[in-house]
């Protein structure tokens, strides 16, 4: 590849700084704590590591809620610490990759302080501020200037009582959104980015970044969507997802912040509910906007009517959603590829089985399947091990905003409080923020103090020590996943082709290369399964293919796939 093209050979792993490695004993993870455990990274061989946000915050959102985007917030450290992690992972041939969370500021952000001190105030229209609605007196139910949920409960707007206007906020009422469609702001943002990559860094994943533009331009101003059932809220995101100037902007934003620079960066936008079509777009190199972005659909298949509810995923839609994305980008674009971050739960719980029985093998079959796709593969920190979601004993075990609030308003709203439980058990962005199994001395080798989150009670049988001394760990499959991204150019390169789209239980496809071949074989389930050519025809001629890394060591090739075996195959 082209050496712009880098991050097609790259595997990028997320850390969640609050719950990676306490240096301090405090019992917040920090930049120390990262510093010290690279080792452990270059161990695991990944390219590149994208932070959470370790900004200055009043971490309502845990650090997505940003007060100084040029500040590290005390608890993870200081600008000398992040320059020192930047040297140290350099010398490891590591890149770093920051957030970057620029739809919306905290509301103790200098700018938005003084936004809402008055209504004149120059940077009045860095936010959205606007009116009650028409015969509505400000404050009552309805009084919103449109009908927006939040994405974690409750209405989009927060009255400010001493100018008596509203202010937008798609996430926490703590997380004012930045008005983008003012060139000070946009000018703002680059300025603060320009800066960062001055300081070292390699590039960005964009929070949020396709809600930058917001829809004015239909009736003028920012307009009511479609009612939710039940709910005297409605949906605004047509009127926000993908709005009129998002490519503009982004494109604006290459522009001003990396042409002409030497580096070529990685750029990567989160963008919820984005569409295979749209992301042609957003990926295109020839449009300079992104490398890639984070889709949702896959990890959207579970959710029942309401995003809350929760159903078991069946394996074709599974299939065919990530068939449907290899397909589209298979030309132009690229794709991001991951199975979990800090906003979903873990992936052996999910996707796989966190049953003592099948939770190794299922999470090596996980890694396998993601990793032999076309795109970017994002190690979160901990699937590496395996880690499982939290046992949550009671509705008090919630730390998360958006956990808590939808506790709140749903049994507020009557709803029925083990069902919300329940949901919250299967859903929790807290299932992924328990902190770091390191070891099984005390608190998992995290913190020495009082871990901010407690730590998963399944330490003492999943953590790093224990499968860095296994060579059959989990640890260790992914870490030759990621060598066989280096060194086998069919797993970077590779056309894919989709096999067996709708059989139940068995995930196939291959891949190919100026002459070689893979083909995938991964055993969904907890039973052994019969793979020939008499049901999948696309197998015969792979009879006697060399296995390159299986997920159950012992393998003898047969046509029986047992429990949640994955093989790849080379011809
Ligand atoms: O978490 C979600 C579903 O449970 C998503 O709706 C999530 O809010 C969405 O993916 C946006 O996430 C990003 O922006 C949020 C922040 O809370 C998330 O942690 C971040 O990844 C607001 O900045
Ligand atoms: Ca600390």
């Amino acid at each position: 590849p082209t050496d712009e093209q880098w991050f097609r050979e790259a595997v990028v792993y997320q850390i969640y700084p609050r719950s990676f490695q306490d240096s301090n004993g405090d019992g917040i993870g920090d930049v120390r704590g990262i510093i010290d455990r690279l080792d452990y990274l270059k161990t695991l061989g990944i390219d590149v590591l994208w932070l959470s946000p370790i900004y200055r915050s009043p971490q309502d959102d845990n650090g997505y809620d940003i007060s100084d985007y040029e500040e590290i917030d005390p608890v993870f450290g200081t600008l000398a610490d992040v320059d020192e992690l930047i040297e140290q992972a350099h010398a490891r041939g590591i890149r770093i990759v920051m957030d970057l969370v620029v739809n919306h500021t905290s509301d103790e952000h200098p700018w938005f302080v003084e936004s809402r001190s008055s209504k004149d105030n120059p940077k009045r229209d860095w936010y959205w501020w606007r009116a009650p609605r028409e015969g509505f007196e400000a404050g009552t139910p309805g009084a919103e200037p449109t009908n927006w949920e939040s994405f974690f409960s409750g209405p989009a707007w927060e009255l400010d009582r001493e100018t008596g206007e509203y202010y937008l906020h798609l996430f926490t009422r703590k997380q004012p959104d930045l008005n983008w469609e003012n060139d000070e702001v946009r000018q703002a943002v680059y300025a603060m980015m320009r800066w960062w990559l001055d300081r070292g860094i390699d590039g960005f994943r964009m929070d949020v970044i396709n809600m930058i533009s917001k829809d004015v331009s239909q009736t003028g101003d920012l307009a009511d969507g479609p009612p939710k059932p039940g709910s005297i809220l409605g949906d605004g995101s047509p009127h926000f997802i993908a709005g009129p100037r998002i490519h503009e902007f982004l494109q604006e934003m290459h522009r001003e912040v990396f042409e002409g620079r030497e580096q070529k960066y990685l750029t990567v936008g989160e963008m919820p509910n984005a569409t295979v079509e749209q992301a042609v777009l957003f990926t295109d190199p020839q449009r300079h906007e992104v490398d890639m972005i984070f889709q949702f659909e896959h990890v959207d298949l579970d959710r029942g009517e309401h995003k809350w509810d929760r159903r078991r995923i069946d394996l074709r839609d599974l299939k065919a959603s990530f068939g449907r994305w290899q397909a589209a980008l298979a030309e132009t674009g690229w794709n991001s590829l991951y199975w979990n971050n800090h906003d979903q739960p873990r992936a052996v719980s999910r996707f796989g089985s966190d049953d003592p029985e099948h939770r190794v093998a299922s999470a090596k079959l996980l890694g396998t399947v993601l990793h032999l796709h076309r795109g970017t593969p994002y190690v979160y920190q901990g699937e590496e091990l395996g880690m499982t979601n939290m046992p949550f004993a009671d509705a008090g075990a919630f730390l998360d905003v958006e956990s808590v609030n939808y506790y709140r308003t749903a049994t507020e709203a009557g709803a029925d409080p083990q069902e919300v439980l329940a949901n919250l058990r299967l859903g929790s962005r807290d299932n992924a923020r328990s902190p770091m199994q390191w070891d099984d001395s005390q608190q998992a080798g995290f913190t020495t103090g009082v871990p901010w989150s407690p730590v998963n009670p399944n330490y003492p049988q999943i953590n790093a020590a224990d499968e860095l001394a296994d060579d059959d760990s989990v640890f260790h499959h992914y870490r030759r996943l990621i060598e066989l991204r280096h060194t086998e150019p069919v797993v970077a390169q590779g056309d894919f082709t989709m096999l067996a789209a709708d059989h139940p239980t068995l995930y196939a496809f291959t891949r190919s290369y100026e002459g070689t071949e893979l083909m995938v074989l991964a055993n969904f389930s907890s039973n052994d399964l019969e793979v020939t050519s008499d049901d999948v025809p696309d197998v015969s001629g792979w009879e006697d293919a060399e296995l390159v890394l299986g997920n159950l060591g012992d393998a003898e090739p047969t046509s029986t796939l047992r429990p949640w075996e994955a093989r790849i195959l080379r011809r």
